[in-house]
This record gives structure tokens, C-alpha cells and sequence, in this order.
């Protein structure tokens, strides 16, 4: 899983990169306006729960990767720079985060003047808008001319979606927000458009603005925009000093702060959210490990997940929710109170099931 960090300039992108990813980014690297990546391990308290437990060789999280990508000015989207170093990162991407500056620096010159949430977010969603609505059109050229030479049933039916969504676009409407059914959807996301990812607004607040996040979050609910697009809100400067202590040092500092919850993991959790991806975990002698799969996933297709060999060899998976182990104390007393489950290949797979693949 791959999300890309976006944002205006200079609204904290590389900040909230480096606290995620613990990692240092000096200021050589952040001038040089490139993209930086780095896979994180997704923090998971029941499988630190469970290597206790089972005390294996190995332990294994579930991992997610966080690409920086450099700032997006307005009238960017027709560049050849943004075709080349924004657009070629982003394609690719599961979700994206845009960071939105409104923490005050009088160091840090904002590029538009002035500290304003909804003109940020609205600009930055316009380029988006452009950009897709461009490849669209060209698409929707193609298509015409095809169909004029070959008649192609596939391509008379993409057409009307084509149109349909460049429509919607022009409407000013991001593709997400876009009620399409899912023969839609299926075409529309073969094309990679930005509208159509999953967007987490990411507010970047300083210390003297804990008090509004509420209105903050109000005023991108009754926005067009921010209708169906999640929002979480971090303090980067504070983070990123947070994120360079032990964790008992950071966690006295997030009291002081008053912070509940990590940027990390608010992030995890809102994109897990959006994506509609859950965890399982697989336990043993040799590895305790948990693994990410997209809700609705079966229990053959979690088995191919951990091992080609468990799909094609697959008999039956034992599952037993993590609860449950950690209730009963050991799959033999949950399978004593019945917790324990011999499940088929179409079974689908919950948050927190412990799954062990039986196959031949
Ligand atoms: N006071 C304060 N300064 C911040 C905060 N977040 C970022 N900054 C400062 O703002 C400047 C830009 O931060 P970056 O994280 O490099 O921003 P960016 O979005 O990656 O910038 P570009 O990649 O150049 O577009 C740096 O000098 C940061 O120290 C914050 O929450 N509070
Ligand atoms: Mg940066």
C-alpha cells in the first residue's frame, strides 16, 4: 500500500513525512525538491501482544509506504514539471494525503500571502481537477476516433462514462465525490485520476490552535470538497521534535500538548478507513505477523496473501478471533468455549481474526 503526501508548497509535507517515518531529511535533501520515500511499519498492539505470547524468531507489522512528493503550485498542472516530478508519483498511489498549512511562521512566507483553509484546499483541488479533465479529453478523442474506424463495442460503451465524468469535473466536482456504479468505477480507475483517490485532509496546526479543530473540520464538511473526504489534524512542528525522543519522553510531551493520538497513528487509522483495508494476523514459533487486506477478502485469498503455496494448496483455515485468544488464554481453551472455527475458502476474513492455514 502506497500513500503519496501532497500539498501546496511549503505546507509541511517533508515535516509530516519525516515524524510518520521517523525519518531526517537535512536541509541539502529538502532543497532539492525531490521525491522521498520510506516504508513504515503499521504500529499493531495485538500483534505486540501476541509475539509476548508466542515469543517467535521473528515479528512481522504490516507495512505501508509514504511517498513525499514536492509542492504543487497553482497553474502547475499544465507544466511539463508536473507531468514529470509530481504526476509520475502520484499515479501510483492507493490514497493521498494533502497537508494544509495553518500553523503561523512569520519565517515560513506562505505562497499565497495569508492563511486560509478553504482557498489552500480549493486551489489545490482545482489543479487536480485540470489535470484529470485533461486526460480525459484526450482519452475521450482517442476513443471517437476509434470507434469511427472500428466500431468497437468496449469503446462505445467507455465513451458515455468518459463524458459523464468529464462532465462532472467540469461541474467542479472531484471524481470521489461522483456517485458512479461500478462498471464506472471499474473504467474510471484504470486511468489512475487524481480526483478519483481516496483523500485525507491533513490540517497542520501550531500549538495555539488546538482549540478549533472543530470549526476547522466544519467548514471542510459544508465545503463541495471536503463532503466525503476525511479529515485529521497534527501538529507538525511539535510532532516532528516528538518524533526524535524515546517513546516515554514522547508521551510525556503529547500529555503536556494535550495530543491524544499520534499523527501516525490518526493516519493509519483514517486511511485504513478510507482505503477499506483491516488487518489479520498469522502467529507461530518462527513469526508472529500481521497482514493488510482489503475488507471482504476470503479466506483463500488471505491464505495467497501469506504464501502462493497456502492458495493453491488450501484445505481449510482455524481462525480464531484475537479477542478470543486473548480471553481464553490459548487456542485450545477457545476451541473448548467454541471460538475456535474451522472456516472454508468463502469465508471472510475479520479485523483481528488469528488465521492458521491448514493446506496439503
Ligand atoms: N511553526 C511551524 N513551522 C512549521 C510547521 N510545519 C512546518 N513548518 C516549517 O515550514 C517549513 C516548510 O516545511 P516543510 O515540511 O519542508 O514543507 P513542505 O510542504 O515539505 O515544503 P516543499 O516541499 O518545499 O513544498 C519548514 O521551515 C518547517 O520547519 C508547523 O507546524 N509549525
Ligand atoms: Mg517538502
Amino acid at each position: 500500500m502506497q500513500i503519496g503526501i501532497v500539498g501546496l508548497p511549503q505546507s509541511g509535507k517533508s515535516t509530516l513525512f519525516q515524524t510518520i517515518t521517523k525519518t531526517h531529511l537535512d536541509q541539502t535533501a529538502l532543497a532539492k525538491l525531490e521525491t522521498h520515500q520510506a516504508v513504515v511499519k503499521i504500529p499493531d498492539e495485538r500483534l505486540d501482544k501476541l509475539t509476548e505470547i508466542f515469543k517467535p524468531k521473528k515479528k512481522t507489522n504490516a507495512t505501508i509506504e509514504f511517498v513525499d512528493v514536492i509542492g504543487l503550485h497553482k497553474g502547475d498542472s499544465g507544466s511539463p514539471q508536473f507531468t514529470n516530478n509530481f504526476l509520475s508519483k502520484v499515479r501510483t498511489n492507493d490514497a493521498l494525503v494533502q497537508v494544509v498549512r495553518l500553523f503561523r511562521n512569520e519565517v515560513v512566507p506562505h505562497p499565497y500571502g495569508s492563511i486560509d483553509l478553504m482557498r489552500d484546499v480549493s486551489t489545490f483541488e482545482t489543479e487536480f481537477i485540470i489535470s484529470d479533465m485533461a486526460l480525459l479529453e484526450s482519452r475521450i478523442d482517442k476513443v471517437k476516433k476509434h470507434i469511427l474506424k472500428t466500431s468497437d463495442e468496449n469503446l462505445k460503451r467507455e465513451l458515455p462514462i468518459l463524458e459523464k465524468c468529464y462532465d462532472i469535473l467540469q461541474n467542479e466536482t472531484p471524481l470521489r465525490e461522483a456517485n458512479l456504479n461500478d462498471m464506472e468505477e471499474k473504467i474510471i480507475r484504470s486511468y489512475q485520476l487524481l480526483t478519483f483517490k481516496p483523500m485525507l485532509i491533513a490540517l497542520n496546526l501550531d500549538e495555539t490552535q488546538g482549540k478549533d479543530i472543530e470549526k476547522y473540520f466544519d467548514q471542510l464538511v459544508k465545503s463541495k470538497i471536503g463532503k466525503n473526504t476525511k479529515a485529521i489534524a497534527f501538529y507538525g512542528q511539535i510532532e516532528m521534535e516528538m518524533s526524535e525522543l524515546s517513546d516515554a519522553d514522547a508521551e510525556i510531551f503529547m500529555k503536556e500538548y494535550g495530543i491524544k493520538e499520534s499523527a501516525l497513528h490518526k493516519l493509519i487509522h483514517e486511511s485504513y478507513d478510507l482505503l477499506g483495508v483491516h488487518s489479520f494476523l498469522t502467529v507461530g514459533e518462527e513469526e508472529c505477523h500481521s497482514w493488510t487486506v482489503k475488507k471482504g477478502t476470503n479466506a483463500l485469498e488471505a491464505a495467497g496473501e501469506v504464501h502462493t503455496d497456502f492458495y493453491n494448496r488450501f484445505i481449510r483455515a482455524e481462525v480464531v478471533h484475537y479477542d478470543d485468544f486473548v480471553k481464553y488464554g490459548s487456542f485450545a481453551k477457545a476451541k473448548e468455549h467454541g471460538a475456535w472455527r474451522l472456516e472454508g475458502k468463502e469465508y471472510i476474513v475479520k479485523d483481528g481474526d488469528i488465521i492458521l492455514v491448514r493446506h496439503n
